[in-house]
């Protein structure tokens, strides 16, 4: 038996290298290993206020984006979250099961509710449980996602453990998977933040949709430091992050690396870099071009992918039912 992989990304914003590095490269790589659900996960991205038609354009342009970086429809099954209403109804199961103290402990909520705790959503405080209701109801081994989910994954996993001491195994226990290299791809503009879809800062991160002409301004505007020589130096967050962006869509090791920029200049490394990126980039871009000429197509694969996993998320829901003496 295949193992299930599961995960999710929000339809929010434009995808930028670190989503691409530390989760969606990760999905197109052992598609045939593992029996693999991806979902976009609208539910989550409307835990902040959205634009309905922005919304539903940056459904399809996910979607597109997806099956251009390899997302293999014959492999994956790729589906919007809303499309599933199990997703809700398990989310508030897991709500009546959660103590506020694991909620309070979660730190992107903190991050994104800012100096203004009183006025974000309680969605937001909330978005952990219906992110592990995700990855709960479709019996999920393995969640492919960047380190800043880890604490997520953990809380997912203690939600699980709960449920089944409670009311009998129901769901199985997951295990996160996170990149070695880039799973926490910083800012460009600053080094010791996280490139984010939310930040809005020109020059902060490289957009998989960005042109080759924009990528080289970008990245040669990338802040580094007043040091010369070109090694991971972890200590040296500007430089250690062009160079993981470097490793990354390289696949060279550390030592080779740092051998061919060895006598060169941060110029130099600049220059590669951009042309890494684009290259890169170039032909997830060029099969988007079609994916996004065709929304009926990408509004039927996404549609048939919902059915599929239906019966899965259902199935779930009939077993929680039943242990809680729900109906
Ligand atoms: P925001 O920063 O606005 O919260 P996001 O960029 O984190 O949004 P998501 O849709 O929440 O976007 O994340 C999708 C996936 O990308 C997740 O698996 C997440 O861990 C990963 N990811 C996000 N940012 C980075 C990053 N800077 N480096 C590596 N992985 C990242
Ligand atoms: N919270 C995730 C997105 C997400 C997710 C999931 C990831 C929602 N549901 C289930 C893995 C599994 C984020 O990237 N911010």
């Amino acid at each position: 038996m295949k193992k299930r992989i599961f995960s999710g990304i929000q339809p929010t914003g434009k995808v930028h290298i670190g989503n691409y590095l530390g989760a969606i490269k990760q999905w197109v790589t052992n598609q045939g290993d593992h029996d693999n659900i991806y979902c976009i996960v609208d539910l989550h991205a409307i835990t902040v206020p959205q634009d309905p038609a922005e919304l539903k354009a940056s459904i399809r342009t996910m979607a597109g984006l997806l099956f251009a970086a390899g997302i293999d429809p014959e492999q994956s099954v790729l589906f919007v979250q809303s499309a599933i209403p199990a997703h809700s109804e398990l989310a508030w199961i897991l709500n009546c099961i959660t103590p506020m103290g694991w909620m309070e402990r979660m730190t992107q909520f903190k991050e994104k509710a800012g100096k203004d705790r009183e006025r974000a959503s309680v969605g937001l405080f909330d978005y952990p449980a219906l992110m592990a209701s995700d990855i709960l109801l479709y019996d999920t081994h393995l969640v492919p996602v960047g380190e800043d989910q880890k604490q997520h994954l953990e809380l997912t996993r203690d939600i699980a453990q709960r449920f089944n001491r409670q009311y009998g195994e129901t769901f199985v226990v997951p295990e996160p998977i996170i990149p070695k290299i880039a799973a926490r791809v910083m800012g460009l503009d600053d080094p010791t933040k996280k490139m984010s879809k939310s930040e809005p800062g020109k020059f902060h991160a490289v957009y998989m949709l960005d042109t080759p002409d924009v990528i080289l301004k970008k990245v040669k505007r990338a802040t580094t430091d007043s040091l010369r020589d070109i090694r991971f130096d972890e200590n040296r967050p500007g430089v250690f992050n062009l160079l993981s962006i470097y490793q990354a869509f390289t696949g060279e090791t550390e030592a080779e690396i740092e051998a061919h920029f060895a006598g060169k200049g941060y110029g130099d490394l600049k220059k590669e870099l951009a042309e890494v990126i684009i290259e890169g980039l170039r032909p997830i871009q060029e099969r988007y071009a079609k994916f996004i000429a065709d929304p009926a197509q990408l509004d039927a694969l996404l549609a048939q992918s919902a059915d599929k996993v239906r019966p899965i998320a259902e199935a779930t829901m009939k077993r929680v039912h039943q242990r809680m003496g729900l109906g």
